[in-house]
């Protein structure tokens, strides 16, 4: 049945001069780098206390993975419910120690790590990186923009050890790894100095750089942002800030979608900084009234930024990464939900009749074009996704939701 439905839907596409071959092809190559933080609600393996840095997560749904094998557990269950090979993003609060007793931020070493290495070998997956520059006693009151220069230099030392571990990253698994900052430094309220934090930020990202590292391993992004909960009045690393800093350091430019005005849209960036730069990195996320970090839907914003990815031709220059956090829902499937919108939402793009559209906006058919994007979407998209599921050994339909209930009830239920 499922398979008659692909051979009416590729005659379809097949009649727009679509390939769906080519595009489940194509799909099937893209890697998204998944977010490990999605299974213990940013809390990781250090026993800080509370998460802090102007990001929340909201919601106490029972299961939530408390240790090392829980996540690695509740992460091969994620990955057997997404289709494809894709990437695990761990963050640097994520160490996984032998006795239980965490090193300092500062002190943290490849070996720490040597766990979520022997987890992503064994399965064919690569590895991100992100230094942790929150939810820590040092972390209140800036880091690396922070004034007291024992504790910015504290900070510094951090940035330099996750370079390290990425490097290390990258060494034992053979590909490339990202490693993003992103630091929450802002004011609550009406600051008395822009500037000085901003250049303390700048110094302090030359000395991290400049630590001597082999650049074809470790891919360093920079993530921007408009506030933080606690930090509504500024933050240090604003969008110009951080676009400014990678363009002129040779980094890579990281927008994450919830951190922008509402109206302000990531698709209309990104071919805007695909005018310029070779490489840029998304965090795709989904903002509701404000950097909320729910779990990424099939939605328009979603779907317009995948087109513009396609569009450009630019499958090889935009890094793809998830980052929300929900604690309401189940995580696993919350994991499995957000993945899947994204690769959808690339399949719709790989299936638009991009040239015929791109033609008639350039000889002005405007009322042409309006009606065939309106008519287009009622093509047999599921159809084709149905397809690209099965090819990847992966269950299509609603029906995965079975096996989350099932692993819900013989192993979260168990996590009291
Ligand atoms: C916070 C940023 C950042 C974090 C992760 C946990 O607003 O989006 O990317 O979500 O580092
Ligand atoms: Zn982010």
């Amino acid at each position: 049945m499922a398979q008659q439905r692909y051979e009416i839907a590729k005659e379809r596409y097949a009649a727009f001069g679509i390939d769906t071959e080519a595009a489940i092809r194509k799909l099937s190559e893209v890697s998204i780098s998944m977010h490990c933080w999605q299974g213990d609600d940013v809390h990781g393996f250090e026993n800080s206390g509370s998460l802090t840095g102007g990001i929340q997560t909201t919601g106490n749904y029972p299961g939530v993975a408390r240790n090392p094998d829980e996540l690695l557990a509740d992460l091969d269950k994620a990955f057997s419910l997404i289709p494809g090979k894709h990437r695990v993003n761990v963050h640097a609060c994520y160490g996984i120690y032998e006795n239980g007793q965490s090193v300092d931020r500062d002190r943290i070493k490849p070996e720490h790590f040597r766990r979520w290495v022997d987890y992503a070998k064994k399965r064919g997956l690569g590895l991100d990186f992100n230094p942790t520059f929150f939810s820590h006693p040092l972390s209140e009151n800036g880091t690396l923009t922070n004034p007291n220069e024992e504790i910015r230099a504290f900070w510094i030392r951090h940035g330099i050890a996750c370079i390290r571990i990425s490097e290390y990253f990258a060494e034992q698994t053979g590909t490339p790894c990202l490693m993003n900052i992103w630091i929450p430094d802002g004011f609550k309220d009406v600051p008395a100095d822009r500037l000085g934090p901003r250049e303390r930020y700048m110094d302090s990202l030359d000395q991290i750089l400049g630590c001597g590292y082999d650049k074809t391993k470790v891919l360093v992004t920079l993530e921007s942002k408009v506030f933080g909960i606690g930090l509504e009045s500024y933050t240090a690393g604003s969008g110009e800030f951080a676009l400014c800093y990678a363009m002129t350091r040779g980094i890579v430019p990281l927008m994450d979608n919830g951190h922008y005005h509402p109206t302000e849209v990531v698709s209309d960036k990104i071919p805007a900084l695909l005018c310029f730069a070779p490489k840029i990195a998304l965090h795709v996320t989904r903002g509701v009234r404000w950097d909320s970090d729910h779990v990424v839907r099939y939605d328009d914003e979603t779907q317009e930024m995948m087109k513009e990815i396609v569009r450009c031709d630019a499958l090889d220059r935009v890094i793809l990464a998830t980052d929300y956090f929900d604690a309401s829902i189940n995580r696993i499937a919350a994991w499995v939900i957000g993945m899947r919108s994204v690769q959808k939402a690339l399949l719709n793009a790989l299936l638009l009749p991009n040239k015929d559209w791109k033609a008639l906006q350039d000889s002005a058919q405007y009322t042409e074009l309006m009606m065939r994007q309106e008519e287009w979407k009622t093509m047999p998209l599921g159809d084709v996704w149905e397809e690209f599921c099965r090819r990847n050994e992966v269950i299509a339909s609603t029906e995965w939701f079975e096996e989350i209930k099932k692993y819900e009830k013989d192993v979260l239920s168990n996590r009291k």
